[in-house]
């Protein structure tokens, strides 16, 4: 978990880069519908890293955040 994981979305969402795998993981916000995986997750990612903001999306309900 750091930087280097919104880079990756940002790439995925915005300039076509490789998708994470599985996609779902990639859920920050658990947003879940049509388009699991957008800039809103990005912006979740940016703020649990750099403000203290919420933990990500325990997709898997293991409990550990997963994205
Ligand atoms: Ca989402
Ligand atoms: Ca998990």
């Amino acid at each position: 978990m750091d930087i280097d994981d919104p880079v990756f979305l940002i790439n995925y969402i915005f300039l076509f880069g490789p998708a994470p795998n599985p996609l779902l993981k990639a859920d920050c916000d658990c947003s879940g519908g049509d388009v699991p995986v957008d800039i809103d997750d990005v912006v979740h990612l940016i703020n649990y890293i750099f403000y203290d903001g919420p933990e990500p999306c325990d997709v898997d309900g293991d409990g550990v955040p997963d994205c």
